[in-house]
């Protein structure tokens, strides 16, 4: 089987220790870090999710693959922010409040920074007031927000319109991503920007920042 089906279906299993070693053998094996990430660790995760929506696994099932997935992703991170230069601009990020899941929002802090961005990063489950009050203490140029549940992703409206009562969304921009949501919520809620993965998360804070 090729390394990078051994990291998925490890991570599908929460294998956190053949991940390990499993990407750790990728890497010395030269295999880019995005195909290791995509083609790896994020397709394997894929699969916990459809089996978790089907039944075919539960909960402790799934924590476990999240385990696993942050071993892969801790032994990626310094290959993956490298070539960052000096920082272009604050970001805050977070998960929307009520919301628990944080892989992907790491992805985006991890990517963000390997483009340059300093990136303050609130965790989960972040209260509207927090992230506008944090991102106007740091003079952040961008709030990015996350969300993977369909009840929390209207939290993300809030966060906007707190922005808009005070008179700072001229100065701090807003970018949402996160499963359920997609560029046209983004567009009905009044973000600035929606970001499909974490790739496309950093074009889109770059062209924010520039448009300043
Ligand atoms: Co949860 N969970 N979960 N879960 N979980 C989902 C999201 C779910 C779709 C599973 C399913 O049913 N198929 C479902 C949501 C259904 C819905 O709302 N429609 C679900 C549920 C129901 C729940 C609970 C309610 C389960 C329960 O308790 N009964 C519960 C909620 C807890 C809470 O948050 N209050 C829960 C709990 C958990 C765990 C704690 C066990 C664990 C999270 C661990 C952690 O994050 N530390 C977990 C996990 C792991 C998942 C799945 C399997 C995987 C999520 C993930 O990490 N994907 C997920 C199913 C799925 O999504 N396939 C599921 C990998 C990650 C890299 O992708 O986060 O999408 P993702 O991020 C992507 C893009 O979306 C984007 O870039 C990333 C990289 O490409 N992106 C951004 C994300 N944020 C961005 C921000 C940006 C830009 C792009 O700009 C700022």
């Amino acid at each position: 089987m090729d390394i990078l089906k051994q990291i998925s279906e490890n991570l599908r299993g929460g294998n956190d220790k053949k991940v390990l070693e499993f990407t750790k053998l990728a890497i010395e094996q030269k295999i880019p870090p995005k195909d290791i990430l995509d083609d790896g660790l994020i397709a394997g995760m894929d699969t916990v999710g459809k089996l978790f929506k089907a039944h075919e696994i539960f909960l402790p099932d799934v924590l476990l693959a999240a385990k696993a997935m942050y071993s892969g992703m801790d032994e990626l991170k310094p290959i993956l922010i490298r070539e960052g230069i000096p920082t272009i601009g604050k970001v805050v990020i977070g998960t929307i409040q009520g919301d628990l899941h944080d892989i992907g929002k790491n992805l985006v802090g991890i990517m963000l920074k390997g483009a340059g961005f300093e990136v303050i990063d609130l965790g989960n489950d972040v209260s509207p007031e927090k992230f506008v009050e944090r991102a106007k203490k740091e003079n952040a140029k961008v709030i990015g927000m996350s969300a993977l549940l369909t009840t929390t992703m209207q939290g993300m409206r809030k966060v906007i319109d707190l922005l808009n009562e005070r008179g700072l969304s001229g100065e701090i921009k807003t970018i949402i991503g996160g499963a359920p949501v997609s560029e046209e919520f983004a567009r009905e809620i009044g973000a600035d920007a929606y970001g499909y993965d974490a790739a496309s998360a950093v074009d889109r804070v770059k062209k924010l920042t520039r448009e300043k």
